[in-house]
């Protein structure tokens, strides 16, 4: 059977582990890939541009069905599901293909997305086990089961939801991800190597995917890790094609375990030697894990902190405190490994005062870089649960957020009504542009910025903020140059694609002839 994945924006970890999983069972896989730069939420974004340079859902779907398909197959995101849906309703007007839906967004909300009537079935939770079962049990124009593991169907009437099956203990026993699916379309993608030692995370803040775990999974253990052999003969593998200029770990904590990290910093040492950069939160780390870090060669720690506020911290149910963020970042100072900050804007009960705050301790503390999104509530989290209950959000808005409507609005400064709300978040957002200067500016001009309230005449806006994270990139170190250079390139590479798509007939390489050489 031949699987085609369809996904936008930037790598997917996800969507490399089930193509090669799939392939090491005897299935083939293709991959259409949309960058999308100007709308996918992690580049130079513009509508404008998204409507001139991107291709439209029935581009899209002319893409996947020259790659010959048994069965389609999506990973959603929530800021990426509206899309996702605009193209399987653009397919299953061409072709009768199963469609089948996974990923963050319809895993925290199966019973809504399964409504969608050109989505033929959800998986959710891990989908390797699921994606063979569908594959194996796909006909012509339907799936012959509904009863498998992980994944919700349409029957007739009635929705049918299956058990989730047990989560992969053990790790090592799965085929290292297909990234070059991936590559051979973004070859980019592989100077900064994206790579996963563990699943899982022991922590439940409530604005976050992990939140779900509990009730997906109960009585489930939810981290698990590679061997350290395991990571390492992987990246040895892609070393030696000599494309890789840094490593990142996406485990959501990659400090969780000192004796792993301490095998681990021997064996990267010796046989990797590459800059790497990682996660870390303050709940998990001491003065050995920082050492055995450096003693990796780990050139960045990516902190998150979220909030300076001990009782915001609270009631989102995550552990530490502004304490513990400090010994967390002079441990890293100590063994002489850059820090970024991970920060959180709009968070419930917080107001400018507590953003005021935070600048004075990040100004303390001096980040290499301070990470800011705004608080968003996802479909499954504990906190878009309880968010109707405190007013947060109308029952309305979280139907539309479910359903993947509210691509945008479901950030925090969106959805709040006028009045002393509102202008609160004004402020906010006049203070935001300093989390992306402080980096830049002496520790005295950030003072004098915030103090004097001279900030409030500073420029902002979207464009403001990619200025300076283009001024960050270039002024700090090769790492962060490499990321913000791959964003651009991917940007340049699919509007260069699209156009040619558009303009070029298919004789010389547009319409469906690149169609055809990109999948698979
Ligand atoms: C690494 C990571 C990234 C990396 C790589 C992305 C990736 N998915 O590989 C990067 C930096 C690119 C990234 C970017 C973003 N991320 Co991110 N990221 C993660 C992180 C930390 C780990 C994901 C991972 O690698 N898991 C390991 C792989 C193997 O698992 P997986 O992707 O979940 O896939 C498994 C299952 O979900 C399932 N599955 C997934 N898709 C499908 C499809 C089918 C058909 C089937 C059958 C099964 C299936 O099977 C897979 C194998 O078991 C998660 C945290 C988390 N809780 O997962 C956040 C997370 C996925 N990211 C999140 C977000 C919001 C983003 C951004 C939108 C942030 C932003 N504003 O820019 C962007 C999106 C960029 C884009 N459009 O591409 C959210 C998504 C929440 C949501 N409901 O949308 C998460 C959950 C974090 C959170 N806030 O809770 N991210
Ligand atoms: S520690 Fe990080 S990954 Fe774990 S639940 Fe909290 S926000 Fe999510």
């Amino acid at each position: 059977m031949r699987v085609t994945f369809v996904t936008s924006g930037l790598e997917h970890l996800g969507i490399a582990a089930l193509s090669a999983y799939a392939k090491a069972q005897g299935h083939e896989t293709a991959l259409v890939y949309e960058p999308k730069p100007f709308s996918s939420n992690s580049g130079p974004d513009s509508p404008f541009f998204a409507r001139l340079l991107e291709p439209t859902p029935e581009e899209t779907a002319q893409r996947v069905i020259a790659t010959k398909p048994d069965v389609i197959a999506f990973s959603s995101y929530t800021i990426t599901h509206r899309w996702s849906i605009e193209v399987a309703r653009a397919l299953k007007r061409l072709s009768p293909t199963p469609i089948v839906f996974g990923g963050p967004h319809v895993s925290g909300a199966p019973e809504v997305s399964i409504r969608e009537e050109s989505i033929d079935a959800v998986v959710e939770g891990e989908g390797e086990g699921a994606l063979i079962d569908l594959l194996e049990c796909a006909e012509k124009d339907r799936f012959g089961r509904t009863d498998v593991a992980n994944t919700w169907f349409r029957g007739d009437g009635a929705t049918i939801r299956n058990p989730v099956r047990p989560l992969i203990a053990d790790l090592d026993s799965l085929p290292w991800l297909d990234k070059q699916i991936f590559y051979d379309q973004m070859p980019a993608f592989e100077r900064e190597f994206y790579v996963i030692s563990r699943r899982g995370c022991p922590f439940r803040c409530s604005f976050c995917e992990y939140s779900i775990f509990p009730k997906q999974y109960p009585g489930e253990k939810p981290v698990r890790r590679r061997s350290v052999e395991n990571v390492i003969t992987e990246l040895e593998h892609w070393m030696a094609r000599g494309n890789i200029r840094k490593v990142f770990f996406w485990d959501a904590i990659f400090t969780l375990d000192v004796h792993w990290v301490r095998e681990f910093a021997k064996a990267y040492r010796e046989r990797v030697g590459l800059p790497f950069e990682c996660y870390t939160h303050p709940h998990a780390m001491s003065r050995d894990m920082a050492e055995a870090l450096a003693d990796a060669g780990c050139s960045m720690v990516r902190v998150g902190v979220q909030s300076v506020n001990s009782d915001t911290l609270a009631e989102m149910e995550r552990k530490g405190d502004q304490e513990k963020v400090r010994t967390t970042v002079d441990h890293l100072h100590e063994v002489g490994i850059n820090y970024s900050l991970d920060h959180i804007l709009g968070l419930p009960g917080e107001g400018p005062d507590d953003q005021k705050n935070a600048l004075r301790f990040y100004n303390e503390v001096r980040p290499a870089r301070i990470v800011v999104h705004w608080m968003t509530y996802l479909p499954g989290t504990t906190g878009l649960d309880r968010a109707v209950g405190d007013g947060i959000l109308t029952q309305e808005q979280v139907d539309r957020i479910l359903a993947g409507d509210q691509t945008e609005g479901f950030e925090a400064p969106r959805l709040v009504g006028p009045g002393a709300h509102q202008r609160a978040l004004e402020e906010i957002r006049r203070l935001e542009v300093l989390f992306d200067l402080l980096p830049l500016a002496s520790q005295r001009t950030i003072t004098w910025l915030l103090e004097s309230g001279a900030y409030r005449r500073l420029p902002r806006g979207m464009a403001v903020r990619q200025v300076l994270a283009l001024a960050l990139a270039l002024a700090g170190d090769s790492a962060t140059r490499e990321r913000i250079f791959t964003i651009l390139g991917a940007a340049a590479r699919g509007a260069l694609d699209t156009t040619r798509r558009r303009v070029l007939p298919a004789s010389l390489g547009g319409g469906e002839a690149l169609a055809d050489t990109r999948g698979g």
